[in-house]
């Protein structure tokens, strides 16, 4: 399956054993589609089906009607209905209705939402497994929709990855998480620059009345609210000027609870932000982060289904006036703007994962443009956190094609006496350097956290030669931008596994050519005789088994140009530090 470049003058060995890729997702060259199961719950040693939480709503919905409509009938409950009817009496009054700007942006937020979501959900089933613990540890997961992990034999992070349906995820293919960033990455930032001009013109206009609560009987007229709705006798309408204290209640925590929760979770999970607020990264660590992150989706999407249901059984010709006519009428316009609303975000929901798996550079490309460099600031405030002993993980999940040359192997079996590691390119001095001599230099030990692209961490203990150290003695030129390192592997698709970093990430005192793993020697899954730890960025840039590594100027000759093997092949990002 190698294809090695065509039309390119003899040269280089490493360079000419990279292979070229696909601009779209070709599936036949793809990870096979694998099933997951029904999401599961773990109370205890027991998994409980999630499906059984249907009946159970269904049974605390017909339950809780009874209850509201028999409350309805004491006459203190009658009386604490009158003095709190649902809005505060204090409340303040919203004189400008809902002007275009709030409607656009509800528009907005609401179209972004639908692309953020589906591509959330694809990320998580590139690791369909949430904890609260960082080690990820096989059985200490919470929540899954996958089996559990076999016991015997190799199983990577990849076999672990689930395929979920084209019209939910997007791009709806088994390990696609690649493309789901660009997309969840891209339509956050649309979010949250819709977002902050929301927050901007809700607090110069009369419009945050809506939503912030100003006296503490929001509370009993939340809970009158609540009583209300539940007996299905539904409390009287003033949406255009009030909203109720239950409306209130839930707009103010979606609007400024969940949206910078989900914010703040989403960040933590990256390590040049982790790896800077380690003392906050050590409270909220990545699983605890991305557990939370979840919950926030299952908030939006219980709010989502319960404004939804709500808009339309309260009356729906006048709410949807409010919010998408601006109209204070019943009227059916707000009902025909709703519809070609609803036209728009169908047809982009049903072009968003044929549109990706075709034209998977395009999201690529663009993706990069829009927040390739504000991703990459976090790069540059020096993320150098370290843990302690008792920190280290019990397990660490292994990844990648293990390197299968003859060469290879007659190297494992004199435990690397004769392994050479290749330094050239861009240096003033080119040199290889034998094992000895790698361990000859001080050897560095750091205790660091792990954060892999699909969702999993682990804190383990490295031991090896910094890289600083190897650049110390080959002297790269000035011309020399970026350090490639080839691995003795293939990657996925064939084609050997390379990556390029930058120059200013080698010179990081944290970053380092490890030979230990724990205090013993790394062993083959983990990349004997030579893997990258680069603290600063995810670890599909950490290359195991590594063979040579070259200084350039430029990645793009290299393989299909985009930086590093997943950069070509799974359309990852070649600048990782979230
Ligand atoms: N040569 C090579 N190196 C690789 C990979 C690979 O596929 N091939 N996978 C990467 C990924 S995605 C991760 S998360 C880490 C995993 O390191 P570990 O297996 O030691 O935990 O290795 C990285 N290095
Ligand atoms: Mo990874």
């Amino acid at each position: 399956m190698t294809n090695v470049r065509e039309n390119q003058p003899p040269g280089d060995p490493f360079e000419m054993s990279l292979s070229s890729a696909d601009d779209r997702l070709r599936l036949s060259r793809w990870l096979p589609p694998k099933e997951g199961i029904v999401p599961h719950i773990r109370f205890g040693k027991r998994w409980i089906n999630i499906l059984w939480v249907m009946p159970l709503a269904i049974v605390v919905l017909i339950l809780g009607i009874a209850v509201a409509q028999e409350l309805r009938t004491i006459p203190a409950i009658q009386d604490f209905l009158t003095r709190y009817p649902g809005v505060p009496a204090s409340a303040p009054a919203v004189h400008s209705g809902f002007p275009p700007w709030l409607r656009w942006q509800h528009f907005f937020n609401l179209f972004f939402m639908i692309f953020i979501i589906r591509s959330g959900i694809q990320i998580l089933a590139d690791h369909p497994r949430l904890y609260w613990r960082r080690d990820c540890t096989p059985n200490t997961e919470w929540f899954r929709f996958q089996h559990e992990v076999p016991k015997d034999g190799i199983w990577t992070s990849k076999d672990d990855a689930v395929t979920i349906p084209k019209w939910l995820g997007i791009p709806g293919i088994r390990h696609s998480i690649g493309l789901a960033r660009w997309w969840h990455f891209s339509l956050d930032l649309l979010w949250l620059i819709n977002g902050a001009i929301f927050y901007a013109l809700l607090f110069t206009t009369d419009q945050w009345q809506r939503l912030v609560p100003t006296t503490w009987t929001v509370f009993p007229n939340a809970l009158s609210t609540a009583i209300q709705y539940g007996s299905l006798k539904f409390p009287a309408e003033a949406t255009w000027t009030y909203y109720n204290g239950l409306q209130q209640l839930t707009y103010f925590f979606t609007v400024f609870i969940a949206a910078p929760l989900a914010i703040i979770t989403g960040l933590m999970q990256g390590p040049a932000i982790a790896n800077k607020l380690g003392w906050f990264a050590k409270i909220l660590n990545r699983q605890a982060a991305r557990t939370i992150h979840f919950f926030v989706l299952c908030w939006f999407l219980s709010f989502i289904f319960i404004h939804v249901t709500l808009v339309f059984i309260t009356g729906m010709r006048e709410n949807l006036n409010f919010m998408f006519a601006g109209r204070n009428d019943d009227s059916w316009e707000g009902v025909m703007m709703f519809c070609i609303a609803m036209v728009v975000v169908i047809v982009a929901w049903g072009l968003a994962s044929p549109m990706t798996i075709k034209h998977a550079r395009l999201i690529q490309k663009t993706g990069q443009r829009m927040i390739g460099p504000i991703k990459g600031l976090a790069e540059w405030w020096d993320p150098n956190t370290q843990y302690t002993e008792q920190d280290i993980s019990p397990h660490l999940w292994i990844n990648g094609t293990l390197p299968q040359s003859d060469e290879f192997n007659r190297l494992l079996k004199d435990d690397f006496t004769n392994y050479r590691l290749r330094v050239y390119g861009l240096v003033d001095h080119p040199k290889e350097f034998s094992y000895a001599e790698l361990k000859a230099i001080p050897k560095q030990e750091q205790i660091t956290a792990h954060f892999c692209i699909q969702g999993w961490s682990g804190v383990a203990k490295w031991g090896g030669v910094p890289m600083r150290h190897i650049l110390e003695i080959v002297k790269p030129t000035p011309d020399a931008r970026y350090a490639i390192f080839y691995s003795f592997a293939e990657g996925a698709e064939g084609g050997r596994y390379y990556d390029a970093h930058k120059i200013q990430n080698m010179k990081h005192e944290l970053t380092l050519l490890a030979y230990e793993l724990n205090g013993a020697p790394a062993g083959v899954l983990h990349g004997a005789p030579l893997r990258l730890r680069c603290e600063n960025e995810l670890g599909f840039k950490m290359v195991k088994w590594i063979e040579a590594i070259e200084f350039v100027h430029d990645f793009a000759h290299l393989g299909a140009g985009q930086g590093g093997y997943n950069e070509d092949h799974e359309f990852y990002g070649y600048r990782m530090p979230i």
